[in-house]
């Protein structure tokens, strides 16, 4: 690469350097709008084989009502949810089986994501993996399942988007806070830290379209550093 050869302001001829918008939605998230753009066509096979070994399927929560959301996971935790409660697993309870190791591609898109916003030395060792089809949605909710005895929640986490848009909602420390409705893109990438990490979200419901890559669905990746499980 000779680009350095250019490297002067008077170059108008410098091919333009990919930008990416950095958007703050709210102190501590911060939107990567594309950050994954180059990257998203590797992604999709390491998803896919993921997706081989632990299949998308529709978990149960307490008081017995069935998610629209299809999840999965991969790393050394993955997120499970029964008519007993929520909590971090490291076997898929479909299957028995530890949960496929989190690709390493992930891994680093995840890390490198956190950086950017500030937070370094983010390693994840759980990645919930949501399918969207048209009319799923996500219920307004906290994520405090990471944060182990200690109740540490210094860590971010890292939300990949890719496939059919989507619009998120996101509000406040507690559920009746008024929400921010925000449009996430294929390829966008958000970091949810410091006084964001425990703020209530959720997302609306799909809406009907086909996307070139993914057909008629959004999937959306969720990278977390949890705290040992008991
Ligand atoms: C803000 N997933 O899996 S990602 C979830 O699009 C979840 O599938 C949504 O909420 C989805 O728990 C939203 C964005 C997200 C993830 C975690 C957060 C936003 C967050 C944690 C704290 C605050
Ligand atoms: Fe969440």
């Amino acid at each position: 690469m000779t680009r350095d050869l250019f490297d002067d302001d008077d170059n108008a001829d410098a091919a333009p350097q990919p930008a990416t918008a950095r958007v703050p939605l709210a102190p501590g998230a911060l939107l990567l709008r594309g950050f994954t753009l180059d990257a998203a066509a590797g992604l999709m096979p390491a998803g896919e084989q993921v997706l081989l070994a632990a299949p998308l399927r529709h978990l149960q929560v307490p008081g017995g009502r069935t998610m629209s959301v299809a999840m999965s996971n991969c790393g050394a935790l993955g997120w499970v949810s029964d008519p007993s409660g929520y909590r971090y697993s490291a076997t898929d309870p479909l299957t028995g089986r530890p949960w496929p190791a989190m690709p390493d591609c992930l891994q680093a898109l995840a890390t490198q994501a956190a950086r950017e916003a500030g937070f370094d030395g983010f390693s994840p060792n759980a990645c919930l993996i949501n399918s969207y089809r048209p009319g799923a949605r996500m219920g307004l909710h906290q994520d405090r399942d990471e944060g182990g005895k200690s109740g540490d929640f210094s860590r971010p986490i890292v939300s990949v988007s890719l496939g059919l848009p989507a619009v998120f909602l996101f509000g406040g420390p507690e559920r009746q806070h008024k929400t921010t409705r925000w449009p996430l893109q294929h390829g966008d990438v958000v970091v949810w830290g410091g006084p964001a990490r425990l703020a209530f979200h959720g997302v609306a419901p799909l809406k009907e379209g086909e996307h070139a890559a993914l057909g008629a669905q959004r999937v959306n990746l969720t990278f977390r550093q949890v705290a040992a499980v008991a």
